[in-house]
């Protein structure tokens, strides 16, 4: 859990540069006037620049909705937009020209969902969130996923449009046939709110790297990857290469992170780092975290430039830059 004496110690660390190990009382309580209320919630976050996802979920929250049906409501926004080519319909598809989903769900008890690998089916997280609330298990792929989402009353449809078609047929004629990471256009999107009573809920979805391998699976899915959420701490989400997040298990490290008492965006930082350590060649390669922690601070922070979230709180969006590491 996030004490208080955790994050007044990262406060004394910004102001010191040293690592404070234990406060006297009298300390304690100068530092503990110094800890922002939680004045800000509900609150809600997204990656990139998802602001109508926000409304959405900002409508639930604000009619006194949980953070669980907020992210699920805010991320079918963009799941259902054929303009938007990273998340459900209008998706790129893989190398073959199947339109294959990842996504998950975690709620402020700890319940965890997930769909990966899945075909023709619009809003991967309402299919996520049942496998949460309806199954033993957490994570359901490929034909499994699809029979269970239809045994639950979901359509059947065909996710690629037109424009996403045109696109693989055009890749098609110069691609040496082989998945690019870098021709990921990065609009996963990850949210994260917090409801009116404090409670932490987060969702994740995505269509992949565009023109990968069929069967490829990446972070968005993966509880711990691409979302994490511990109510007595803070949650985070994932967006940019998945593979690099997969090695890191990333949303799960910045949400440790933060349990040590680094800030969001700290933490965030951190994990970014320990991606670049381990990676000399960082062109193309992009991640980037957002995270949020119990008092409702947020923070982002990615490898390349160009990272960016939307923040919702008191009705009014902000687009805000990550900090990057290049
Ligand atoms: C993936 N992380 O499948 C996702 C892609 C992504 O913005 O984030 N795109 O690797």
């Amino acid at each position: 859990m996030i004490t208080r004496r955790s994050f007044f110690n990262r406060l004394a660390w910004a102001g010191t540069g040293i690592i404070a190990v234990s406060c006297s009382n009298e300390t304690e309580k100068k530092q503990e006037a110094l800890i922002p209320p939680i004045s800000k919630k509900p609150i809600v976050v997204s990656t990139w620049k998802n602001i109508k996802a926000n409304e959405a979920a900002w409508q639930v929250l604000s009619s006194g909705g949980s953070a669980l049906d907020a992210v699920e409501a805010g991320v079918k926004i963009p799941e259902a937009d054929p303009d938007d080519q990273s998340v459900g319909y209008g998706g790129r598809p893989d190398r073959d020209g199947n339109v294959t989903l990842d996504a998950c769900i975690m709620d402020h008890l700890g319940n965890a969902g997930g769909v990966c690998f899945l075909q023709h089916i619009k809003h991967p997280i309402s299919v996520a969130r049942k496998v949460m609330e309806e199954t033993p298990h957490v994570l359901l792929a490929g034909d499994g996923a699809l029979q269970f989402a239809l045994s639950k009353g979901f359509e059947k449809e065909n996710l690629l449009t037109e424009k996403s078609k045109l696109e693989w047929l055009e890749w098609l004629k110069t691609a040496k046939y082989q998945p690019v990471a870098n021709i990921e256009r990065h609009d996963t999107i990850g949210m994260i709110a917090m409801d009116a009573s404090g409670n932490l809920s987060g969702a994740c979805t995505t269509s992949g790297m565009a023109y990968k391998l069929k069967g490829r699976v990446g972070d968005s899915p993966i509880i711990g990857a691409g979302l994490f959420v511990d109510n007595e701490v803070g949650a985070a989400t994932s967006t940019g290469v998945g593979e690099l997040v997969l090695k890191t298990l990333g949303s799960f490290l910045v949400v440790e992170l933060m349990r040590q008492g680094l800030s969001p965006n700290d933490a965030c930082k951190e994990a970014v780092l320990r991606i670049v350590k381990k990676n000399k060649d960082l062109t193309n390669m992009q991640v980037g975290y957002l995270a949020m922690n119990k008092y409702g601070e947020v923070g982002g922070y990615c490898i390349q430039k160009g990272f960016m979230y939307a923040e919702t709180v008191e009705g009014k969006t902000e687009i805000k830059d990550a900090v990057s590491h290049l």
